[in-house]
Formats: C-alpha cells, structure tokens, sequence
C-alpha cells in the first residue's frame, strides 16, 4: 500500500444514501461506493419502501460491516431522513460526511473528488452550474427549473451558489456539529438549501466543484410539485426569519 492509499481511507467517511423505492438501483450502488479507493462506510435510510429495498439492503449489512441501515416506518421525506443520517454519522464519531441519491444521477466515483477537495474546504458542492451546465437529458423545462431556483436563491438569500439545491457534497463534521439539527423542519429542495445557507452564514468554507449530472435510469423520481413549492417560501424564511416564525 503506497501513502496515497493510506491516506485515501484513513478519512473516516460515512456515505448517507436515503432511499426509497430504489430496488433497481441500490445493491449495485453500494457495490460502487465500496470498491472505492477510499472505502467510505455507507448509512442507508430507507423509508420501507414498499419494492422492497430496505429488506435488500438487510441481507447486505449482515455479509458487510461498512454497510449500516436506519429503516423508518413509512415515507417521511429527504430531509429528516439525512437529520436521521447526519445524528448517526455524529454520534458514531466520522469525520467526513456525504449525502448522495441512489438513482446514479450522482456518479459515485466522484466521492474521491470530493473527499480530495474537503482537504481545504468545510463544505464541498458537487455543482452541475459551475462550469457552464453540466446535465445529461433533463428535460428543457426541468433545466430551467432547477438553475432558476438557484438564481431565485441567490437574489432573495444573497448566498453565492451556482447550484444552490444540489444533493451531492461533502461536509466536515464541525459543519454538521454546528447547526441545530432540530431546527431543521425543510424536504427535498428547500432542505439542501437550508443546509447550505447555515453553513454560509456561520462562514465556512464552501467549494463548488463542477460534476455531470445524469438523469436516472431506473426507477422512478420522487419529487413532486409540493417540494418546488416549499422552497420558493422557505427561501423567504431563510432570509427574514423574523417576518415569518418557523415551526
Ligand atoms: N428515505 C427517503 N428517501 C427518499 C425520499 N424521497 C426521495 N428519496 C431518495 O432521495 C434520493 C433523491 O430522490 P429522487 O427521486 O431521485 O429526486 P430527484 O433526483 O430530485 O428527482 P429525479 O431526478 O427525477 O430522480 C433518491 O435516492 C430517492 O430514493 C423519502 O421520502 N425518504
Ligand atoms: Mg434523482
């Protein structure tokens, strides 16, 4: 083993991955984040998916002690899913903590990116809006979407993102360790850029790091009409808290 490797899996990383209804997806997903160099542990948090991918993910975390699963009792959305994962990766002591979907729109191998670049950040975005658009066959109007919530986010918030609702990034765990985890109560979109925002405004060190974003597959997206609503107000609230009184 050379030093690179060493230093490669000395970071003890956890890798959050929510899922739900991901059967298609899921074993092979663990597969590719294991055989990373780094060898991250990975924290599945799945919803009971009704397809049956929490009892999949089961089987797997008997053969491997790197793979851990926190099965909730029914669908409770993106977001307290990874407060459900952040808490678990605190009080198991990582270091370096990931949140990446299991529909490979993420590419997997772009852990090791991310994990080099946190060397000298707090918080690294894996962003599709960096260096240009960076997104394989996404719909126009889905497109415009997503980059037009970024932009409605950096003018209401002022916060600096090109990809402001990206779900792919490393944190340091003083990041996580700071904000007030109970005090988060967003879903979905608005949920990536609450955690965000916090982290800008206590003044860590953000890097955006261009990646290509690939639309699923296999499967079925989960994000609904709902989410894009709440993040337009929840933007508002971010930058006016005294206005509008969180819950
Ligand atoms: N535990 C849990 N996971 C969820 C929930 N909703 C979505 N997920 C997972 O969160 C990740 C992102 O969800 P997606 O449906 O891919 O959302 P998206 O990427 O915005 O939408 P698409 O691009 O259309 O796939 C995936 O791994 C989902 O399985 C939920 O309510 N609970
Ligand atoms: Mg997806």
């Amino acid at each position: 083993m050379n030093l690179k490797e060493t230093d490669a899996k000395s970071k003890n990383t956890l890798v959050i991955i929510p899922t739900y209804n991901e059967i298609e997806n899921v074993s092979r997903m663990i597969d590719t984040v294991l055989a990373l160099p780094e060898q991250p542990d990975i924290l599945i948090v799945d919803d009971n998916s009704p397809d049956g991918t929490g009892a999949e993910v089961k089987k797997i975390t008997v053969e491997n002690k790197k793979v851990n699963l926190l099965q909730r009792s029914g669908k409770l959305g993106l977001g307290t899913a990874y407060i459900e994962g952040f808490k678990f990766a605190l009080k198991n002591g990582y270091d370096y903590i990931i949140e990446m979907d299991c529909d490979f729109s993420h590419d997997p191998k772009d852990i090791s990116r991310l994990l080099k670049e946190i060397d000298n950040f707090d918080l690294v975005i894996g962003s599709r809006y960096i260096q240009g658009v960076n997104v394989v066959n996404w719909p126009l109007k889905r497109l415009i979407l997503s980059m037009g919530a970024s932009l409605y986010t950096r003018i209401i918030t002022g916060m600096p993102l090109k990809d402001a609702t990206s779900g792919f990034k490393c944190f340091r765990k003083e990041v996580i360790q700071s904000i007030d985890l109970e005090k988060i109560h967003s879903n979905g979109y608005s949920f990536q850029i609450e955690m965000h925002y916090k982290t800008w405004r206590k003044k860590f060190r953000i890097k955006e790091m261009p990646i290509v974003f690939t639309d699923r597959i296999d499967g079925h997206s989960k994000m609904g009409k709902a989410i894009v609503r709440e993040a337009i107000f929840m933007v508002w609230k971010l930058r006016f808290p005294f206005l509008i009184k969180n819950k």
